[in-house]
């Protein structure tokens, strides 16, 4: 199996979190961003968007779309499930995939771009905060009742939020979590997960 991607990037890392869940190794074909071999014809004829990740597996089945991605791989590889069978947890697990996607991970970006880019454009950073600020405050509720998005284990939901939370912090933003403990409190159990430590390579 391979994933065409890139270590340092959200998407890949979300990945590499679900094949370190299941203990599978594949061949990671780093794919340089920062020198456009992304925007390769090679690479638009397995992502016709020209990003990362992609996935090919050992029968040359090519998928692109991480989150797409990580659902295919937790339904076909062996080992623990990261999708809960319990219909009402299964809701919820894409209830707040649904949440990271469409309201926190564009506001978060906003803020990790500026800042890793260097531009440091302050109102779009303050745009960018005050955009987290209603996702968090929903998933903190969540959280003070259980241990988890979707209920009491690990699920594809985790897999999809941690990449962008772990940068907010990276790029020096985490008082924006800091007000939420029960968040603060759930990303210490995510951020210390083995898979999660091997994706980031800490
Ligand atoms: N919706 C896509 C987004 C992929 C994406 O935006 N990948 C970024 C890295 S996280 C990328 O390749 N950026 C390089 C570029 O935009 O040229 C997915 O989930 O796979």
């Amino acid at each position: 199996m391979k994933v065409y991607g890139n270590l340092m990037s959200t998407c890949s890392r979300k990945v590499m979190t679900v094949l370190a869940e299941k203990n599978r190794e594949v061949d990671f074909i780093n794919i340089e961003l920062m020198k456009g071999e992304q925007k390769t014809p090679e690479h638009i004829a397995r992502q016709p968007f020209g990003v990362v990740p992609v996935l090919e597996t050992d029968d040359g089945f090519q998928m692109y779309e991480s989150r797409a991605i990580i659902r295919y791989l937790d339904r076909t590889l062996p080992g623990t499930s990261l999708t809960p069978t319990d219909p009402k947890a299964y809701a919820l697990m894409e209830q707040f995939m649904s949440v990271e996607s469409s309201y926190f991970s564009p506001a978060a970006m906003k803020v990790v771009m500026e800042r890793f880019r260097g531009t440091n454009d302050e109102a779009n950073i303050a745009k960018g905060r005050e955009g987290m600020k209603k996702p968090l405050e929903v998933i903190d509720a969540v959280l003070a009742k259980q241990p988890f998005l979707a209920g009491n284990d690990f699920t594809l939901a985790e897999v999809t939020w941690a990449p962008y939370v772990d940068y907010v912090i990276a790029v020096g933003e985490q008082a924006v979590l800091a007000e939420y403990k029960n968040v603060m409190s759930w990303w210490e159990r995510v951020a210390s997960r083995p898979s999660f430590k091997k994706a980031t390579g800490r």
